[in-house]
C-alpha cells in the first residue's frame, strides 16, 4: 500500500487557505468569468438579461445564487461551438462525452484551460503519492473521453513515468504492470475490479509479484464496499478522483489518503448542492444536486453547470492539511434514480448491499420491467466460484439473504437471479449496470 509520507500536497498555497481567502478569492474569480461570458457568449447574455442580472452585480461568493443555471441541453443546443468565450483560433483541445442519444456534448480548451486541468489532476496524483519515482499506467480511454489524457497530463506533471496504455487488453495490462513494476494504476473502478480478479486468475500475487501501491479511479459511481474489494485484490490503496468534460475532465476534486471525501479545486471551481426540485442552494451536510461553476477557465467557462449528480458537501478541515470542500461519494444521478412502484431506488443502494454479502462477487445488472401494469426489479448477481459449486440448499439461502437486504435497505422486493461467475459482460470503461426495459 502507498507510503503516506511520499503523499504531499502539490499547490499548498491554493490548498490550505482559509476559508475565507477561499470564498474572496472565488468572488473574485466568479466576477471576471461572469464579464466573459456575458461579453462573449450570447447565451449567457441571453440568460443574464432575462434573470435581471447585470455583469457588475455580481461581486462576491453570495452573488452566485442570483444567476442562472445551465443544462446539458444547454451544450446540445449550441454544439459545437456557440458555448465558446474565446476565439476560434485560441481553442487547442476538444475533449467530448459520448452520451447515451443524439449528438455528443464537446468542450473546447484554451491553452490556459489545458494548464488548469493538468494542475488539478497533479493535485490529485500527489495526494495519491504519485512522484517522480512512480510508473503509472493509464487504462482510461484514451480519446475524446477526458480520462485518458487527463490522467496522463496529470502524472506526467508531477514527474511520473506515464505509461499510455488505454482501455482494453486486460492480458497485456497485466503484463506491462508486472514488468514495469507499475506503482500505480488508473482506470474506471469496474476495470479495477476485472483487472484484479484477471490478475489473481493468473496466479500473480499483489504483495509479491507487482509493485503497486495506488490508484485513482472514477468517471462511474462505486461505493466504499468496492473500494475494499479493490483494494484487497490487488493490495492498493483505491482513491476516488471525480470530473466531468463540461467543468475540465478528472481532476475536480480528488481524495487524499485519508479516504474521507474528495478535495474540490476550489480555486478553479465553485461547488454548491441545491435542492433539485427548487434550485435553492442547500447547506454543506445535506444531501442535493451538484452545481458547478468554473472560475479560470477561458474556453468554454460554465456557469452554475447542473450535474445531476447527487451527493454531499463537507466545510470541515482535513487531517492531511487541505481546506477544500469535499465532496462525499456520488450516491446517485438525479436521471439514473429509478422508480419502482414509486419507491425511489439507485443503483448505488443495491451495490452496498451486494458488496457486504458472502457468495458473491460485485458485478450485478438491474434489470427493471413492467408486467401487468406493475414495475419488476430483477437483480442479477455473479456467485463466486466457490458459491457456484456449493449445493442447491446454500444458494437458496443465499438468494434469500439478498432479497431480505434489498427490502430492508431499499424498500421494496425484487425477485434476486444468482447467476453463474463471469457471465455478466464485463466493461473497460464506465461500467453499464442498468437495464430499464420500461422505455423502450
Ligand atoms: O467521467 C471524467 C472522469 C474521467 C472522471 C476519469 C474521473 C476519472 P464524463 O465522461 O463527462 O467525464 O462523465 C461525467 O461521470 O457527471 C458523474 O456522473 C460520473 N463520475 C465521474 N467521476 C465520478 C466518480 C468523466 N468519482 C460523469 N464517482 C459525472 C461517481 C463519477 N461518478
Amino acid at each position: 500500500m502507498s507510503n503516506r509520507s511520499s503523499a504531499r500536497i502539490y499547490n499548498p498555497n491554493m490548498e490550505c487557505m482559509s476559508r475565507d481567502e477561499i470564498h474572496a478569492l472565488q468572488g473574485e474569480r466568479l466576477a471576471k468569468t461572469v464579464r466573459l461570458e456575458y461579453e462573449n457568449v450570447p447565451m449567457y447574455r441571453k440568460r443574464m438579461q432575462e434573470a435581471g442580472v447585470k455583469p457588475e452585480d455580481i461581486r462576491t461568493l453570495e452573488d452566485l445564487q442570483y444567476l442562472p443555471f445551465t443544462e446539458k441541453t444547454d451544450l446540445r443546443d449550441e454544439f459545437p461551438f456557440g458555448l465558446l468565450a474565446a476565439p476560434r483560433s485560441e481553442i487547442v483541445r476538444i475533449q467530448g462525452s459520448s452520451g447515451t442519444t443524439g449528438k455528443p456534448i464537446v468542450s473546447g480548451y484554451t491553452e490556459n484551460d489545458v494548464e488548469v486541468w493538468t494542475e488539478m489532476v497533479a493535485r490529485a496524483m500527489a495526494a495519491a503519492g504519485v512522484d517522480e519515482n512512480s510508473i503509472v499506467q493509464v487504462a482510461y480511454g484514451y480519446g475524446l473521453f477526458t480520462g485518458g489524457l487527463g490522467a496522463h497530463q496529470g502524472a506526467s506533471r508531477v514527474g511520473a513515468m506515464v505509461v499510455p496504455m488505454s482501455s482494453g487488453n486486460t492480458q497485456r495490462q497485466i503484463m506491462m504492470m508486472k514488468e514495469l513494476g507499475v506503482t500505480h494504476l488508473c482506470c474506471t473502478p469496474s476495470y479495477c475490479t476485472y483487472l484484479g480478479e484477471t490478475v489473481r486468475e493468473m496466479g500473480i500475487d499483489p504483495e509479491r509479484d507487482l509493485k503497486l501501491q495506488g490508484g485513482c479511479f472514477g468517471a462511474e459511481p462505486w461505493t466504499e464496499g468496492m473500494r475494499q474489494h479493490m483494494e484487497e485484490l490487488l493490495h492498493i490503496d483505491a482513491l476516488n478522483i471525480y470530473g466531468l468534460t463540461e467543468i475540465a475532465g478528472p481532476g475536480v476534486s480528488f481524495e487524499c489518503l485519508e479516504k474521507q471525501g474528495m478535495h474540490v479545486n476550489e480555486d478553479h471551481v465553485i461547488a454548491e448542492i441545491i435542492d433539485p426540485a427548487t434550485g435553492k442552494q442547500l447547506p454543506c451536510g445535506q444531501a442535493g444536486e451538484l452545481v458547478f461553476t468554473t472560475i479560470t477557465k477561458t474556453g468554454m467557462p460554465m456557469i452554475r453547470y447542473r450535474t445531476h449528480d447527487i451527493c454531499v458537501l463537507d466545510d470541515r478541515p482535513c487531517a492531511c492539511g487541505r481546506t477544500t470542500l469535499r465532496m462525499g461519494r456520488i450516491t446517485g444521478r438525479t436521471d439514473d434514480m429509478l422508480v419502482i412502484r414509486g419507491v425511489n431506488v439507485f443503483p448505488s443502494q443495491i451495490e452496498t448491499v451486494l458488496v457486504g454479502v458472502n457468495g458473491v462477487a460485485p458485478h450485478y445488472m438491474l434489470v427493471v420491467d413492467r408486467v401487468n401494469s406493475t414495475d419488476t426489479l430483477e437483480v442479477q448477481v455473479e456467485m463466486t466460484e466457490d458459491m457456484f459449486s456449493d449445493t442447491v440448499g446454500h444458494i437458496e439461502t443465499l438468494r434469500k439473504t439478498i432479497v431480505d437486504q434489498i427490502k430492508s435497505v431499499v424498500g421494496i422486493s425484487a425477485n434476486v437471479r444468482l447467476v453463474a461467475p463471469k457471465s455478466i459482460p464485463r466493461s473497460e470503461g464506465k461500467a453499464k449496470r442498468v437495464i430499464d426495459n420500461r422505455k423502450l
